[in-house]
């Protein structure tokens, strides 16, 4: 027997156990140690029945991504088809009960389903999550489970990838029954239980209930595919999921599974495919910080101090609250300090009435809340968070007061988006302690913190962040401390190109279109009107005398900011907004101002194409991210395809900036840049990095793992 898949007689039960850590995926060995498990138990006479359970944390989750992406890259050409073992199981001469704890997912799922019955832990979660890497279920999944919960609910499951609960899958028709925590010997009685009915065992694929797409189902699958167009915008997957789902209605099992087989290798050679499982990787890959020594150990944040209620502090106290850390939120003055409460608690109330948090979860989370305006009070905090108006004075003397009054040993970190954290450090008297925890707005919603070391925060400190922002429930990503760090120090030249596209006759309608068309969850001139136009101009004051004379700027940075055209806050930026609205209205007669201007500054008018606006200000992100990989101010280019994607909505199934160079081909962009730069100017000189890698014939995904 395989060392995988481990089996021994229990009780009269055949124990088929896979050892496959950390979350027994599908990987070598796996199907072929559980079908020699199947063969053992036909010829055992000890055994009347079986049960099929996980080793570890977790049953299945699933077959092995890894695999997966050598296939989906090309760089493997076959994957092992699962369903010989699927029905050898089914057609086993003994019952199968699969035993679940932790979650069967994808393949795991499909496995379970094979068995004749299952039966799970309460706290056990099931899915069907092959669409969030660009797949559909490619193991009989999509005929299966619409055969045991009908085609609606199958569909959505596929569609979507959402988990369900362990109560929630019984309640369906996945699940059997939930059993006591002692997983394997309830799982040893249901199966003698089995073995002794005098019932035919069922097998999935032959049951036919609720396969007719009646009117009822047809509404809810139309519902399902609108919902889809906004949630997964520009993906393939979601929509061939439900195809494969639907074929139930009308093909039967063999030639259903066929089809479904052939959707699910379109999907694995898909870009969206590559897309999605880069992002998966990378989002792992994060937490692994090379320098950081191996004993480190992270501080435990029980309680925070967040200094500052405006809309950061306001967002950072809400998402502490959501993780059940107390905060004591301070402010200067009452004024102030009720404002930031007043948004909390609205933004909280707006929660309830969407059904994210109950009231009493809602009124939990407040209990954790203490407002406060003195220093006196953040005497007891873990950590401090200092979320104040970005200017560097301001924080410093902050940070001397925070440093008078916070416990030895608390972590003080700055909100700040691009200031040194090192100045600020150098204001207390334990620059060790000092850490950037950049958030995104609205901090309490995205996922993205950009942990910043100074040159000397401790190990300790940064570990520390870096779990502190697991149990945020937030991606933490660490980098390097340089102007904007990695994901501002890129935005800035990738939102300067999206305006000198305008400056040379391109209108904000089709500049903005383009980027959203590409995936990008909003364009760049809708973001900054967001943002507030008034914010870049101020930053730009702070930094346009460092920047080199040859550096072209965008022509209309004042003239927005004294019009007041500072974006939605003032109903009128780069767009015109009627009042309460979000969405920004084409301005027919600010474009005439941008063309005046335009001329006035001496630029030529011409036509702009799409691809002109997506290969200018993509490459403008990509040659900046190659130069800070280069100073090393990120660790891997693919931690800045993760900031990307949770902080800046780049789109995930393109798999972040870095990754989208690697699949048009570093020589490509390479050789566009050179072009750029003697067609533009010196803006656009290329990193060198890119040319490193573009004169070996190199990627980023291969700089990464140098
Ligand atoms: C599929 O099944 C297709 C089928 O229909 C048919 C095919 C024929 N493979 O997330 P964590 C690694 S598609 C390989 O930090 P958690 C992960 O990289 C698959 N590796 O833990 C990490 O490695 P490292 C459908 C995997 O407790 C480590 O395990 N299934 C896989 O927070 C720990 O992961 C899915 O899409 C895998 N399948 O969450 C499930 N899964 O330590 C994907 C994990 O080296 N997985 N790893 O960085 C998950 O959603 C979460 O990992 C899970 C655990 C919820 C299971």
């Amino acid at each position: 027997m395989s060392e995988l898949v481990a089996y021994h007689v229990q009780d009269g039960v055949a124990v088929i156990s896979i050892n496959n850590p950390p979350v027994n995926a599908l990987g070598p060995g796996v199907p072929e140690g559980i079908s020699n498990a199947i063969t053992k138990l036909h010829a055992d006479h000890s055994a009347q029945a079986a049960v099929l359970i996980g080793s570890g944390k977790t049953f299945i989750a699933g077959a092995d991504i890894k695999q997966l992406a050598l296939v989906a890259s090309g760089a493997q050409t076959k994957l092992q088809s699962l369903s010989p073992l699927l029905r050898a199981i089914e057609d086993a001469s003994k019952p199968v009960v699969c035993a679940i704890h932790g979650t069967a997912l994808g393949g795991g799922l499909e496995i379970a389903m094979s068995c004749h019955y299952r039966v799970a832990v309460k706290k056990a979660r099931l899915g069907q999550p092959e669409v969030k890497i660009g797949i559909i279920p490619g193991a009989e999944g999509t005929q299966r489970l619409p055969r045991l919960i009908g085609i609606a609910a199958a569909a959505e499951l596929c569609a979507t990838g959402r988990m369900i609960s362990a109560p929630e899958a019984v309640k369906l028709g996945v699940l059997d029954a939930i059993v006591g925590d002692d997983l394997l010997n309830e799982a040893i009685r249901f199966a003698k239980n089995c073995a002794g009915s005098k019932e035919p065992h069922p097998k999935t694929r032959e049951l036919s209930k609720k396969l007719i797409i009646d009117e009822r189902t047809q509404e809810g699958l139309q519902q399902l595919r609108q919902g889809l167009t906004k949630k997964a915008r520009g993906m393939q997957a979601p929509a061939r999921a439900i195809e494969a789902v639907a074929l139930t209605s009308h093909l039967p099992f063999e030639e259903g599974s066929q089809a479904e087989s052939q959707l699910f290798q379109a999907c694995l050679k898909s870009s969206e495919a590559k897309g999605l499982m880069h992002a998966f990787f990378s989002e792992r890959a994060v937490s692994k910080i090379p320098d950081l020594p191996k004993d480190v150990t992270a501080t435990p944040i029980e309680s925070a101090a967040i200094i500052g209620a405006g809309t950061m502090g306001g967002g950072i106290t809400m998402s502490y609250l959501n993780a059940g850390i107390p905060v004591v939120l301070k402010e200067v003055d009452q004024e102030a300090l009720n404002r930031g409460l007043a948004t909390i608690r609205k933004n909280y109330a707006a929660s309830v009435k969407r059904g994210k948090f109950t009231e009493e979860q809602v009124e939990h989370r407040l209990s954790l809340l203490t407002p406060s305006l003195n220093y006196e009070d953040i005497k007891e905090a873990d950590i401090v968070v200092e979320a104040v108006f970005e200017n560097l004075e301001l924080k410093k003397n902050i940070f001397a007061e925070i440093d008078g009054f916070a416990k030895e040993g608390a972590i003080l970190a700055s909100n700040t988006s691009t200031l040194d954290i090192d100045q600020i450090a150098s204001a207390t008297r334990r620059p060790e302690s000092v850490i950037g925890n950049h958030f995104f707005s609205p901090a309490n919603i995205m996922k993205l913190l950009e942990i910043v070391r100074g040159s000397k925060t401790s190990p300790q400190v940064i570990a520390s962040s870096m779990a502190l922002a697991k149990r945020l429930r937030k991606v933490g990503v660490l980098v390097g401390n340089c102007f904007g760090f990695v994901g501002n120090r890129m935005f800035n030249p990738y939102t300067n190109e999206a305006q000198f596209l305008l400056e040379e006759g391109a209108s904000v309608a089709q500049v903005d279109k383009a980027l959203y068309e590409f995936g990008w969850a909003m364009g760049p001139l809708a973001v900054l009107d967001l943002a507030g136009n008034d914010v870049g101009w101020r930053i730009h004051q702070e930094v346009k005398h460092t920047l080199p004379s040859d550096r072209r700027q965008p022509v209309m940075t004042d003239y927005l900011y004294h019009e007041k055209r500072w974006g939605q806050k003032t109903g009128k930026g780069w767009y015109r907004y009627e009042a309460g609205q979000r969405l920004g209205l084409s301005d027919e007669s600010f474009e005439k101002v941008i063309r005046s201007e335009a001329r006035k500054a001496g630029i030529e008018q011409r036509t702009i194409t799409d691809e002109e606006i997506l290969e200018r200000t993509l490459y403008a992100l990509i040659n900046e991210g190659a130069r800070i990989l280069e100073e090393g101010f990120s660790i891997r280019s693919s931690d800045i395809d993760i900031i990307y994607i949770y902080g800046y909505g780049f789109p995930a199934y393109r798999g972040g900036p870095m990754h989208y160079a690697d699949q048009v081909g570093i020589k490509k962009v390479y050789k566009r840049i050179c072009e750029l730069e003697q067609q533009q100017g010196p803006w656009w000189k290329p990193a060198p990095l890119l040319r490193q890698l573009t004169e070996s014939g190199s990627t980023f995904a291969a700089f990464d793992h140098q």
